[in-house]
């Protein structure tokens, strides 16, 4: 299966390239998204490291002068026409090194740093010039990187719990989780937004497996509201919640930071990145863990509740390495239970959702199938903490899974089929980065 599975893959990115950037998928997802860079460029360290440093160098020359780096870079190539919402819609203010073609004004999880340390790290095994061009790259990255953290940190820690909140459903990368549904019906659906807004999304994709017309009349609400207030985190937010992920790749970023600045030769830097990681961990296990569950929720930071679902999301505090053992094993316990079912149980990876909730859909994007990209965090987290076997049995799922069904943008997570868009590049990436198999390096690993 090895030499198969990775030259699909490989194929499948070379494919998406668009010249100076990846696509996600080149009929639903024609432009570059934030997060799908990071996942992609772990894949493509393997197979072309200029790509995977040209594709981060496209992404954060986009960035704002306030840090944030935008959720989606337009491609001027592509018809306004050709996604929705596209970068008339956004209407983002000029900013200094706005590219021609715009961005949108929110934001993806912060996995970028993580990203650039793991291209670096392959970056000797390509030969010298490679080595060269990754330290000229690195230091070209780090103090982008730096501002990004500075972003989330500051200006979105709008608790004061100091955990970055995501402030629409599309910044968590898990757009329609049941873990926003609380949080979400506060957001007034206005329904004649569909009126005179055209879903793109449903001419290239099945409208069973997207996201309903009532959370896209509240997504396209959301973004008329903060777009209305000049993107500024001051304003009143109708959505504001911290999830368990996001925060955890926050702590995870500062955590390669460190590594990246102990490699640039700054070792103060390195060990205040170290420090901001251990506080976001702290504050994440005080507050997004139920503790008479020990499991980890989203929060709705306008009520202060945890939300009472069990999404994929609360496992990924997995990749802490500063997790107290019995917080490990309570995460565990639930990815092993009948929710999650690690692949013991279904010989599958794990879903997005609690296989044994009322509203489990086998079909809806993030309400139930089975992404790739979460199953390789929670796939990292396991190793931080040297749960090899599951870690191995979950790294055999994935590879057959999608040996078997091809590269899909989520699977079904019973049968296994694949849904959504098929050559889907973070799913491609992951797969020869799980074929590759490297274990995690030491520094983010429990002590
Ligand atoms: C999906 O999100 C976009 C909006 O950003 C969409 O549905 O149109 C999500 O799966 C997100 O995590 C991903 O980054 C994006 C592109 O792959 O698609």
């Amino acid at each position: 299966m090895s030499a198969e599975l990775w030259n699909s893959a490989a194929h499948v990115l070379d494919d998406n390239w668009s010249g100076d950037h990846m696509v996600p998928s080149r009929r639903l997802y024609p432009h570059q998204w934030s997060w799908d860079t990071a996942f992609i460029a772990v894949g493509l360290a393997y197979v072309n490291p200029s790509r995977a440093w040209r594709d981060l160098r496209s992404l954060f020359e986009a960035q704002w002068p306030d840090g944030r780096v935008p959720h989606i870079v337009f491609d001027p190539a592509t018809p306004e026409n050709n996604y929705f919402p596209g970068p008339a819609f956004w209407d983002v203010p000029a900013y200094g090194r706005r590219p021609a073609h715009g961005s949108t004004g929110i934001v993806q999880p912060p996995l970028h740093a993580v990203a650039a340390w793991e291209v670096y790290r392959h970056a000797s095994a390509h030969g010298a010039t490679c080595a060269h061009e990754a330290r000229i790259e690195l230091e070209w990255l780090y103090p982008r990187l730096v501002a990004q953290q500075e972003y989330l940190l500051v200006s979105r820690n709008l608790s004061g719990s100091g955990l970055a909140a995501i402030v629409h459903p599309w910044e968590s990368g898990l757009d329609n989780s049941p873990a926003w549904d609380a949080a979400m019906a506060n957001v007034p659906a206005d329904m004649s937004l569909l009126a005179t807004h055209r879903r793109r999304d449903l001419e290239v994709a099945d409208a069973t497996h997207r996201p309903t017309d009532v959370d896209y009349a509240r997504y396209i609400g959301l973004v008329i509201s903060y777009r209305d207030e000049g993107y500024s985190d001051s304003a009143r937010h109708a959505f504001a919640v911290e999830c368990p992920s996001f925060n955890t790749i926050l702590a995870s970023a500062e955590l390669a930071l460190a590594q990246i600045a102990g490699e640039l030769g700054m070792p103060a830097e390195a060990d205040a990145h170290r420090e901001r990681a251990h506080r976001i961990t702290t504050a994440i296990v005080k507050h997004l863990r139920n503790p008479a569950t020990g499991t980890f929720h989203a929060r709705d930071v306008r009520t202060g509740t945890l939300s009472p679902e069990h999404c994929v999301s609360g496992l990924i505090p997995l990749m802490l390495p500063d997790l107290d053992p019995e917080h490990v094993e309570a995460i565990v316990a639930e990815a092993r239970s009948p929710r999650f079912g690690l692949p013991e149980q279904t010989e599958l990876p794990v879903p997005s959702y609690d296989r044994t909730a009322p509203g489990f859909d086998t079909l809806r994007y993030w309400r139930g199938p089975i992404w790739i990209n979460m199953n390789w965090l929670l796939r990292r987290g396991l190793l931080v903490h040297g749960r090899m076997d599951e870690a191995e049995d979950l790294r055999t799922a994935m590879m057959r899974l999608v040996h078997r069904n091809g590269h899909f943008e989520y699977f079904h997570p019973i049968s296994g089929k694949g849904l959504g868009a098929p050559a889907f590049s973070w799913t491609a990436a992951l797969a020869l980065d799980l074929l590759a198999d490297r274990s995690v390096p030491a520094y983010a690993r429990a002590a």
